[in-house]
């Protein structure tokens, strides 16, 4: 059987004829392009650590680090080299082959970035794959974080390009898409995604789908946040997104970048166990493990475990190092 060609030509009522499917034909079609490309009982988790956290100059409608929202988050300064390598430690410890550390930056100053490189030398040091998401970056400071040896830049584009505009307010769609041309042309493999249930229409959720597969290369790993409502921030209140919506949208993922690792993200504590199997079956191939997303909570590693246990699948171990450097993505 030939594999499913990898495309980068969708059109906004191809994606819609996907979403509009009987769930049953979707997740179908889902799960049997899925197993082109992957072992359908392995999931690859990471672990996320806040290295800095609050006091962030952009809008961002949905975050809790934003300076420019309510919240009861305390600022801190960026964490020492110690502390991260202790959290990376216990996440190795505990099965995670990714470390993800992200900070509360508009974008990394060059001498922020010297001690983020540092982190990511001594994370890589523990045999891990490494991963961080500091904002925008320009080209130079996207080479200096590839010679780093980094293996993975998250970059989210959120929302729709028509929607963004709702959301975020102190940088463009554009800036994000630079960013992340910077990112792939250095050669680092791309994580973007978005966020669903900011109270976006159908249509928005399938524009952001078409733009993360219609870029020059897919991002090797997209993932899929349900918004965590986090109150003081403007879209605390925000219509949410419906369960069987969201696992559409993991299925029509999957179906537009097969080669993809489709990350099942924030939102985990709102979703019962069911749905995150369904989202499984969907395509959802990758997820963050740990008690802690950045600055809020995520489903406690115990459990995660025994759900693992319960539908048969396996954690993914760290690829040997000759692997890793972008395996996919079309
Ligand atoms: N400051 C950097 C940036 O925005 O690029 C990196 C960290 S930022 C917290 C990373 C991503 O987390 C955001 O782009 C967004 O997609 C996601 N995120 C943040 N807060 C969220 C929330 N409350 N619910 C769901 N996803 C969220
Ligand atoms: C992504 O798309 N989701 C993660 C990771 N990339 C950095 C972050 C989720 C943050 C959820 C809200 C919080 O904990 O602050
Ligand atoms: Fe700052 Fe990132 Fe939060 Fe936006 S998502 S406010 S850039 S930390």
């Amino acid at each position: 059987m030939s594999k499913t060609e990898i495309r980068h030509d969708w059109s906004l009522d191809e994606i819609q004829a996907l979403f509009a499917m009987p769930f049953n034909d979707l997740i179908y079609t889902a799960q049997q392009i899925h197993r082109e490309h992957f072992d359908p009982n392995e999931i690859q988790v990471s672990t996320l650590l806040s290295i800095k956290t609050g006091a962030c100059p952009e809008d961002c409608g949905y975050c809790s680090q934003s300076a420019k929202h309510d919240t009861e988050l305390e600022r801190e300064k960026l964490l020492p080299l110690d502390e991260v390598i202790a959290a990376a430690s216990e996440a190795k410890s505990k099965g995670a082959s990714r470390f993800c550390m992200g900070a509360a930056w508009r974008n990394p100053t060059d001498k922020n970035l010297d001690k983020v490189i540092d982190m990511i030398t001594a994370v890589r040091g523990l045999g891990m794959q490494t991963c961080v998401t500091l904002g925008m970056l320009t080209e130079p400071q996207a080479e200096r974080l590839r010679d780093a040896g980094l293996d993975y830049y998250n970059h989210n584009l959120d929302t729709s390009p028509e929607f963004y505009g709702n959301v975020i307010t102190t940088r463009t769609f554009q800036d994000r898409l630079d960013t992340l041309k910077y990112v792939r042309d250095a050669g680092i493999n791309v994580c973007s995604g978005g966020i669903l249930g900011m109270g976006e229409t159908p249509k928005d959720r399938a524009r952001m789908l078409q733009e993360l597969a219609n870029m020059p290369m897919h991002p090797q790993s997209v993932p899929i946040n349900m918004l965590v409502q986090v109150e003081g921030t403007p879209l605390y209140g925000a219509d949410g997104i419906d369960a069987i919506e969201f696992v559409r949208s993991i299925a029509v993922a999957r179906i537009m970048m097969p080669q993809s690792y489709v990350r099942l993200s924030a939102g985990r504590t709102e979703m019962s166990d069911e749905m995150q199997a369904l989202c499984f079956l969907a395509g959802a191939n990758s997820m963050f493990y740990g008690e802690r997303l950045l600055t809020t909570d995520n489903p406690e590693a115990d459990h995660d475990h025994k759900l693992f246990v319960r539908l048969g699948m396996q954690m993914e171990s760290a690829p040997l190092e000759s692997d890793q450097k972008a395996c996919c993505g079309g």
